[in-house]
């Protein structure tokens, strides 16, 4: 299809003006730095901003679009550490052919071996899952690794691009992050330390998976070069994997350990698995 007449700024838009209405944005230092980024095509329009709230350690969105190959949005929401609110993960890759979406309140601890993580936060919100499933349905086989840092709601989907696909998913977000500012707003800080100790702990895990293993990686290369690349990651979209935690990669993942001691370049070492959706309405994991 015509990419001409999609766009992902619609949905940042709005995020903006809802979390506007909740709370105070405060534009963070890393919107400065890299709002001016410029991609090698000469044609990509791009738009990084970044916002900090009293709630809010980091609120960031990247889209890049340009209308004759590709519209990219790349946006999240990470809670302050004395909150075990779960991440805003909206992530879209369309091209005129199809699009790949993952939309989710990733948890902030696996849901599989955190019963108690997944009552409090995705009982209520499983109606959402059954909502979109028809038309965003499950995308089939995955990196098994990713599942554990997705919620059962999450919606993940690759599907053939189209003006309907994209309204749906934009009332998919509209509904996601609403449930999102739902949760901040209902949050109250921690006050023992050790919890807030292990929450930032699972953040800085979450940001140094994907920070090593995301799959846009290699077209953030090809439009930034990698030096730029490297910095847009660790810096821009999954700032604090350098300052919330000082474990590395291959402490938290270290089946990825290569024999010279350098981390394995392959997405998965288990390989990708999950060809129907693993979890049922009720968010019961399904698969064995
Ligand atoms: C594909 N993106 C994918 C896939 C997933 C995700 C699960 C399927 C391939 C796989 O199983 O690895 C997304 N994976 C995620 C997310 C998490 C995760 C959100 O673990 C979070 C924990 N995608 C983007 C951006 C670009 C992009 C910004 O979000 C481009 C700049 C591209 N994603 C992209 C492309 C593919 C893809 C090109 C298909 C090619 C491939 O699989 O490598």
């Amino acid at each position: 299809m015509d990419l001409s007449t999609l766009s992902y700024q619609k949905f940042v838009q709005f995020a903006l003006e809802q979390t506007n209405l909740r709370t105070t944005l405060t534009p963070l230092p890393s919107q400065e730095k890299f709002k001016s980024l410029k991609a090698n095509d000469n044609k990509s329009v791009l738009n990084a901003i970044s916002f900090c709230a009293p709630k809010i350690r980091l609120l960031r969105s990247l889209t890049i679009e340009d209308s004759q190959s590709m519209l990219v949005l790349d946006f999240a929401a990470f809670s302050k550490p004395e909150y075990d609110a779960p991440i805003f993960c909206a992530n879209a890759f369309t091209t005129p052919s199809r699009s790949i979406v993952v939309l989710d309140l990733n948890p902030l601890y696996d849901v599989t071996i955190h019963p108690d993580y997944k009552e409090k936060y995705y009982k209520k919100l499983m109606p959402l899952s059954e909502k979109y499933s028809e038309l965003l349905p499950w995308g089939g086989k995955l990196t098994s690794e990713s599942l554990k840092f997705f919620s059962p709601i999450v919606i993940w989907t690759t599907v053939a691009s189209s003006q309907l696909v994209h309204d749906v998913l934009f009332s998919a977000f509209v509904d996601y992050f609403k449930a999102w500012l739902e949760l901040i707003d209902e949050a109250t800080d921690e006050k023992d330390e050790s919890l807030v100790l292990l929450n930032r702990e699972a953040q800085h895990k979450y940001l140094t998976w994907r920070a090593e293993k995301d799959p846009g990686y290699s077209i953030l290369k090809k439009l930034f070069g990698e030096t730029l690349a490297k910095d847009l990651v660790r810096q821009f979209l999954f700032d604090g994997v350098d300052s919330l935690g000082s474990k590395t990669f291959l402490d938290y993942f270290p089946e990825y350990r290569l024999e010279n001691g350098t981390v394995n370049k392959k997405r998965s070492m288990v390989g990708k698995s999950y060809e129907t959706r693993p979890w049922n309405s009720a968010g019961e994991f399904i698969a064995d």
